[in-house]
């Protein structure tokens, strides 16, 4: 392998946007600057700090380049890569052979590319023979995906590319910060507002994006379902529905709309805070134009009750006849870099690849021919992520670990970080040490996006490819070379190629067929369309066909929703509390979040000096009347408290706040760390936590 002189056209590490960028290998060919891609559409070559500065984490400066192994006085010591291999491979040998392959766990990431989810889903059930396989993707947008699956049958994030946002009339955003998650996509809503479209931004405080919006509503935290069944209620009362839609393409509307009408606007008042001529608002504002959008975040989807939060923002747009028509529609913005291939292929604990079923005996039986093995061999559905992470140490006593940092981002992250160090064996491959890896028995350093080469599929549902720019450090191997030689040491020595278009390749024809259809999809047409939109079947070899290929699919459910009858199905949904509501000994709300500047639990973007100046560290905001009340000065420590522990760090008093509620960001370890103190309490359908809202006690330090 050598070193490429010209520049290569790829995108970020980072979030789902994935934005183009044009890597050039700067002179003596050790790394890479990163220049501008004006001609990719999602981001027309802007870049967010973080993606500009990615190359900085490629120097052997912050990263791991070498394997190493713990060696029996405890220490975490260099050691070759047959050495290390040999290590995992007999440590997960000797878990399965005492206790039974489910006792051996895998944990992957939203942020690994198609190719490596893929084989890592298939690791786990061909190689390990386990049914323990989840991801963090569960941690991200499990509820919004649960709400789209019950709606419309099927789960893309987006069904309408970006594009169409500032052609539509009013978009409202609910807890999306995009302003600081997605910088560049902000564009999307300043065209919206210049061509006479309305923004109405949702979330507890007055953010950058915000601040954009025509009008703003500061719900308190937990509380959105309410409020999407009051907006829903002056829907019916002022007698906005859309009738014929309701009646040609949506089926169970009564249910929903008797659920609405028992959440009249002041007891909805009274639950979010918000007052009812702010909700009569919002109504007027969405129903006025030919089309709207409603686009949902982490904000309403991280709680205990998301999936039926996002349930009740679809009713509003089934109603309406905003959905399954152009320029009009729900969607999530997905957040890590292959938020959406990740959440398709395999590596999420009741899937097979091409967003199949695992309990579906066809999808079995078309996936276990793909991967040559007996369909009554592939194990059944596992725990989700963090089912899994509470289980570490008692009924699963292994775990490989790839793409995640749960020490840093799982919620009630202290009983977490208690349950990995109780494991037997804990392998972590990464590109850092970062606070999990730290606690391995062996870690594994893997190459970074620049040095390899695989697909992502970011939140529009537009499967992109990035390309290898730069020659990986020789201490290094890639994720598919660690599954490749780790399955070879568990004597499956075929069937998990080390080269990235192989894989996908087989992935091809192992989606074929399902929701998630990429066999139409290859590099070479990746890189001549900028990106494909999933479905794309392989049509150029049906007889009947006319020989094209298919276009891929930019926008869905214009003619039909993907279910069996084609219509979208409204579900009767009802407020609930949050699993933890405030009281005489927690009575205020913690709500969690992001800063511009720092990347998830911070693993790589906290290895970056110009990052690290932006957003040093943690800080609690708060509002300057509750400052007064409990004495909390600017800048000076406050102890957060709840019932999981408590967290330390300095105030940060702001009026963009309510008063009721304060908020952290959770990109930091230590004393610092939000997730000391979030509630693991998991939506019933998604298996999500709530991140989002849990019960703390605040007081000087
Ligand atoms: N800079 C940066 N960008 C990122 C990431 C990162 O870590 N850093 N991560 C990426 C990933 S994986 C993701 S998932 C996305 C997340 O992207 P976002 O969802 O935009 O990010 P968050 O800050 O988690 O939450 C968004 C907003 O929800 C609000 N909120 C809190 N509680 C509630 C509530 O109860 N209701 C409502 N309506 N709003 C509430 C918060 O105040 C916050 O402003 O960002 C992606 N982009
Ligand atoms: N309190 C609170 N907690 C949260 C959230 C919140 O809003 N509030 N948000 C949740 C959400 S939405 C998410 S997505 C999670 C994310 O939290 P994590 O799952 O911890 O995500 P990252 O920090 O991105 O961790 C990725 C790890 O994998 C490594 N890595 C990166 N690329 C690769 C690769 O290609 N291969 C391998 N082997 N390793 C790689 C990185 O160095 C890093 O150590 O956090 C969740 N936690
Ligand atoms: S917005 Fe997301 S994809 Fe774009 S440069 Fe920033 S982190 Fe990277
Ligand atoms: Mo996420």
């Amino acid at each position: 392998m050598h070193t490429s002189d010209s520049a290569t056209d790829t995108h970020c590490p980072y979030c789902a946007l994935q934005c183009g960028m044009r890597l050039r290998p700067e002179p003596g060919g050790a790394t890479v600057a990163v220049e501008e891609r004006a001609d990719f559409p999602v981001n027309r070559g802007a870049l967010c700090g973080k993606g500009r500065t990615a190359p900085a984490v490629l120097s052997s400066r912050v990263r791991l380049t070498e394997p190493l192994v713990r060696t029996h006085a405890g220490r975490l010591e260099p050691a070759t890569w047959e050495e290390a291999l040999d290590a995992v491979a007999a440590g997960l040998t000797r878990t399965s052979r005492a206790y039974g392959p489910d006792a051996v766990g895998v944990f992957g990431g939203g942020g690994l590319t198609n190719e490596k989810a893929y084989a890592l889903g298939k690791f786990a059930r061909v190689a390990l023979r386990t049914s323990q396989i989840d991801y963090n993707g569960r941690f991200c947008m499990s509820s919004a995906a649960a709400a789209h699956q019950r709606a419309f049958g099927l789960d893309r994030g987006l069904p309408f590319p970006l594009e169409d946002i500032p052609r539509t009339g009013c978009v409202i955003l609910v807890g999306s910060n995009l302003a600081e998650t997605m910088p560049p996509a902000l564009r999307y809503l300043t065209e919206l507002k210049a061509n006479g479209g309305t923004l109405i931004v949702i979330d507890p405080r007055r953010t950058r994006t915000a601040e954009q919006a025509d009008l703003h509503l500061a719900p308190r935290p937990g509380t959105d379902l309410a409020l999407a069944l009051g907006l829903l209620h002056l829907i019916v009362a002022e007698g906005r529905t859309d009738a014929e839609f309701i009646a040609a393409r949506t089926t169970g509307w009564e249910g929903a709309r008797a659920a609405a009408m028992a959440h009249w606007p002041e007891l909805v008042e009274r639950i979010t805070g918000i007052p009812v001529p702010r909700l009569r608002e919002a109504v007027a504002m969405f129903c006025a134009p030919e089309s709207a959008m409603v686009l949902t975040a982490r904000g309403p989807e991280q709680q205990s009750k998301g999936t039926d939060t996002v349930g009740a923002w679809i009713n509003l747009c089934l109603a309406t006849g905003r959905a399954g028509r152009p320029l009009s529609g729900y969607g999530c913005l997905t957040g890590q870099g292959n938020g959406q291939g990740g959440r398709e292929h395999g590596q999420k604990a009741d899937q097979l690849p091409g967003y199949r079923k695992l309990t579906d005996p066809a999808a079995r039986a078309h996936v276990a021919g793909v991967w040559g093995v007996d369909p009554d061999a592939l194990p059944g559905p596992g725990r989700s992520a963090y089912e899994l992470l509470d289980a570490l140490g008692t009924d699963v006593k292994a775990l490989l670990l790839m793409g995640s940092n749960p020490v840093v981002s799982a919620p009630g992250a202290a009983h977490i970080e208690d349950r990995i160090r109780s494991l037997d064996f804990l392998a972590v491959a990464d590109v850092v040490l970062s606070e999990t890896a730290a606690l391995a028995d062996v870690v594994l350093p893997v190459t970074q996006w620049a040095e390899e080469t695989g697909t992502t599929t970011n939140l529009e549902g537009r499967v992109l490819l990035r390309r290898r720019a730069l020659t990986a450090p020789p201490g290094v191997r890639s994720d598919l070379d660690v599954l490749h030689g780790l399955a070879a040491r568990l004597g499956v020595e075929k069937g998990f190629p080390t080269e990235p278009e192989e894989v996908f390749e087989e992935l091809r024809r192992a989606s074929a067929g399902g929701p998630a259809d990429y066999s139409g999809i290859t590099y070479a047409r990746i890189e001549a369309e900028q990106g494909v939109f999933w479905p794309c079947p392989d049509v150029a070899e049906d007889p009947e066909g006319s020989g094209a290929s298919h276009a891929g699919t930019p926008r869905l459910f214009l003619d039909r929703f993907a279910t069996e009858d084609g219509r979208a199905r409204f579900v009767p949904v009802s407020h609930r509390d949050a699993a933890e509501v405030p009281d005489a000994d927690y009575p205020l709300l913690l709500t969690t979040g992001r800063v511009v500047a720092q990347y998830q639990s911070g693993a790589q973007t906290r290895r970056v000096d110009e990052l690290n100046a932006a957003a040093p560290g943690p800080f609690v905001e708060l509002h300057p009347r509750l400052a007064a009340r409990i004495g909390a000065v600017d800048g000076s420590p406050l102890a957060v408290t709840s019932r999981r522990g408590r967290a330390v760090a300095p105030a940060r008093i702001t009026d963009t706040i309510r008063a009721d509620t304060v908020f952290m960001p959770f990109h930091w370890p230590g004393e610092g760390r939000a997730n000391t103190l979030t509630n693991p309490a998991l939506d019933p359908t998604s298996r999500m936590p709530e991140f989002k809202v849990c019960a703390v006690r605040v007081e000087p330090a």
